[in-house]
């Protein structure tokens, strides 16, 4: 099973800065413990970053036969991307979203997930764990 990870506008700089929201945890960290997940789980995995919507638009459509699972956290993009909803609409490759903040719980602009209708799930609040609780919901799923 082959599952793309996908990270959003700023997520590069996890662990750089605001680490009571987001932790101390580093995004090299964070890959390194995504794919070590994956490979004692027997799964493939692709873990790519941007801070720019088109080149996530792109990588999204490049799931489509090519990925069986796509687990995303859109960053800000996901209070304002229809763009990126169009897409996982488009591909209809089985996505799960991941927050590490629990965004129900922060300002009003964030309570709102323009993604969420086309997952299959939304992890929010479980900080970098989300994202290994997201792959093995594919993994179960798929
Ligand atoms: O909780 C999440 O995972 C978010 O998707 C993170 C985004 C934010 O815009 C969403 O509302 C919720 C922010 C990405 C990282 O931003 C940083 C800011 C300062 C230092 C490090 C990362």
């Amino acid at each position: 099973m082959k599952i793309l990870v996908l990270n959003g506008p700023n997520l590069n700089m996890l662990g750089i800065r605001e680490p009571d929201i987001y932790g101390r945890e580093t995004y090299d960290s964070l890959i390194k413990k995504i794919e070590e997940h994956c490979k004692a789980k027997g799964l493939y995995v692709d873990c790519r970053q941007s801070n720019h919507e088109g080149t996530l638009v792109d990588w999204i459509q490049e799931a489509y036969r090519n990925f069986d699972g796509i687990v995303i956290n859109p960053g800000a993009y996901t209070h304002t991307s229809v763009a990126l909803l169009d897409a996982i609409k488009a591909v209809s490759v089985p996505t799960v979203e991941v927050h590490i903040s629990e965004i129900d719980k922060r300002e009003e602009f964030r309570q709102i997930s323009y993604l969420r209708p086309a997952c299959i799930a939304t992890i929010s609040g479980h900080g970098t764990d989300g994202y290994l609780e997201a792959v093995d919901l594919l993994a179960e799923k798929l």
